[in-house]
């Protein structure tokens, strides 16, 4: 027996208990994408260590230096599999109409049928790992249970770190728990003579979600939410639908204690698109004496209101997958800290000593880099040594601002919203209430950024930063925000804000330092909840005081910029909210289009 075989049978021995549902389907796939073997992965310390051998035999994980990294790994992709696939993922519900305007629908027949011939066959050579995993701890109130099937090593290591597996996941789907069915493929098969590669993929690539039957099919790619059925495709695309039919909410926010010098806990969720800072704004160390702040999520939030009146969240994650370029002791050393060791990195550049580097990471690069391609790097190409969408993979438990209860329900008390951009959008701005607050998250527009394909920097309306992430018709999500709302104690309702930390002078650059100073403005809508922080009405809500966030070296001028609200932009901005709004269709609820008007009302109001 080979020591792959033994590994074999000792994994079915563990899957013992398997429910019939789950082994059927198990066997279906199997039998349909022809894999060598079918692993059933429990998670245990000796499987993750034989995995990363394996990996590092056949060059698909470089182990990094032990003594300056210890148990850490660089994964490098292949330069058209670096980013999530927008244009490849689908929604295919039963109707159009419940997809709605701002997903790519497919009907779910012909979809099949597509996928089922991609599928033939596409694990031949391969292993099929069986990973059992749990969105939240196993067996908590608001956790759910989904069972990826892959034939990459690379996504099971992740999944491993990502999210909680193991037997007791598939004892809760023995005793009864529904499940999400999500199959992944590189689409490599290895026929007999086929040299293997370090990143296998396929350029023809599918994201399928088919919300209904709470099923993901992914096909071609290894690279993070294309691969990681478990993050986007599960915890957001089937997650949104799962909560309109039950009276919850999965949105794309980190989460995070605030505490201040008194020793009073603010909870703050944030909606903010992919690589506009929500790692950051969640490990923040405040640059304000007293305050601290303990992390409770980074990426993805699941909101439910409670008994007591009060919206309650979890961060279904166990771990983080961050940006890696731009993280440095200067913008978020706890993450430094956290990456020490234990790490997965992917498409970071190599230095000679086996350690890893990317831009920002230090003043001056390292000399004798190795970029994420795999080449020398020339410092004067022109070309970045790590790719701007390079990442790690770490268990949240690394993370030193780590909050002890992470994983647990905690009661929301603020909803911030976020992106990026260069003009229009004060620094921050409260709500005047529930239904406004609404408004502000479905009219949230950013730059895009490399996080997915296709152009960077372009302005795009990003609602609730769920654009490329709801699993159903846009306009419902928001119906089902504002229902949620009704729902709730109007007093202990979370306050919302729209922030931007990315307000940019022509000549300066950014207006604001961010990072640790954003502390300031969180003091401030800490304040605000507690009932302590003045603010100006503007005609677009509430902002702070200029004396309220003052940072040092942030001048009076750059202050009163930051919170300016330009009349010329604002009347521009609100024509843009409309004419997103008019192509939402029938669908926009009512309480959006009075608030759109009475947006227009007050600019005109305020600025004649
Ligand atoms: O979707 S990923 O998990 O690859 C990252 C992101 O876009 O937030
Ligand atoms: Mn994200």
């Amino acid at each position: 027996m080979t020591m792959l075989d033994q590994r074999h049978e000792e994994k079915l021995s563990a899957a013992a208990g398997v429910p019939d549902a789950l082994a059927e389907w198990v066997a279906a796939i199997a039998a349909h994408t022809r894999p060598d073997r079918v692993v059933w992965w429990t998670g245990t310390p000796a499987e993750v260590s034989t995995l990363q051998d394996e990996l590092v035999a056949e060059g698909k994980l470089i182990r990094l230096n032990p003594e300056l990294r210890p148990e850490s790994f660089l994964a490098r992709s292949t330069p058209d599999d670096v980013a999530r696939v927008e244009s490849r993922t689908f929604i295919c519900s039963e109707s159009p109409a419940d997809a709605g305007p701002t997903n790519n629908w497919r009907e779910p027949a012909g979809m099949r049928a597509e996928l089922s011939a991609r599928f033939a066959g596409c694990m031949r050579g391969r292993t099929l790992y069986v990973v059992p995993f749990s969105m939240g701890p196993v067996g908590g109130p608001l956790s759910r249970v989904g069972v990826q099937l892959t034939d990459s090593g690379y996504a099971v290591l992740s999944m491993e770190i990502m999210t909680r597996t193991g037997a007791a996941v598939i004892a809760e789907i023995a005793g009864g728990a529904d499940w999400v069915r999500a199959i992944h493929s590189v689409g490599a098969p290895l026929l007999p003579g086929d040299e293997d590669v370090a990143w296998p993929c396929n350029p023809d690539k599918y994201i399928v979600q088919f919300p209904e039957t709470r099923e993901i099919w992914s096909f071609g790619s290894g690279y993070g939410g294309n691969a990681l059925l478990a993050k986007k495709c599960f915890a957001l695309r089937i997650a949104s639908v799962q909560g309109r039919d039950e009276g919850w909410l999965a949105e794309h926010m980190l989460l995070m204690r605030l505490i201040s010098p008194e020793g009073r806990a603010f909870h703050i969720a944030g909606a903010f698109p992919s690589a506009c800072g929500k790692t950051n704004l969640a490990m923040l160390r405040p640059d304000l004496p007293g305050w601290r702040v303990e992390t409770l999520g980074d990426d993805i939030a699941w909101l439910r209101p409670g008994a007591d009146g009060r919206l309650w969240a979890i961060n279904p994650e166990a771990g983080f997958f961050g940006v890696a370029p731009g993280t440095s002791a200067k913008t978020n050393r706890a993450a430094i800290e956290m990456l020490a060791s234990h790490t997965i990195f992917t498409n970071v550049a190599l230095t000679a000593e086996g350690d890893v580097w990317w831009e920002g990471l230090t003043d001056t690069p390292p000399a004798g880099l190795t970029d994420w391609r795999g080449n020398a790097w020339d410092a004067d190409a022109g070309t970045p040594a790590a790719h701007p969408n390079a990442r790690f993979t770490v268990a949240a438990e690394r993370c030193p601002t780590a909050a002890e209860d992470i994983g647990e329900a905690v009661p929301v008390d603020a909803i911030l919203f976020g992106g990026r951009r260069a003009d229009t959008v004060p620094l921050v701005t409260e709500a005047r209430g529930w239904e406004h607050g609404v408004y502000l998250g479905a009219t949230i527009a950013s730059e895009t950024t490399a996080a997915a394909e296709g152009a960077t920097g372009v302005v795009r309306r990003d609602p609730f930063a769920m654009l490329p992430f709801c699993g159903y018709h846009v306009a419902d999500h928001w119906a089902h925000w504002l229902s949620i709302g009704r729902g709730l104690d109007a007093e202990l309702a979370p306050r919302m804000y729209r922030v931007n930390w990315f307000r940019r002078d022509t000549e300066r650059g950014f207006l604001w330092p961010g990072f640790t100073e954003n502390a300031r403005v969180l003091a401030w809508i800490a304040g605000r909840i507690a009932g302590e922080a003045e603010a100006n009405e503007t005609a677009i809500g509430a902002v702070p005081l200029a004396s309220d966030i003052a940072a040092e070296g942030v001048s009076a001028e750059r202050l009163s910029q930051l919170l300016t609200v330009d009349p010329v932009e604002w009347r521009y901005e609100v024509e843009r909210e409309a004419e997103f709004f008019g192509g939402v269709g029938g669908r926009l609820p009512v309480e959006l289009s009075a608030q759109l008007a009475e947006a227009r009302i007050r600019i005109a109001r305020a600025f004649g």
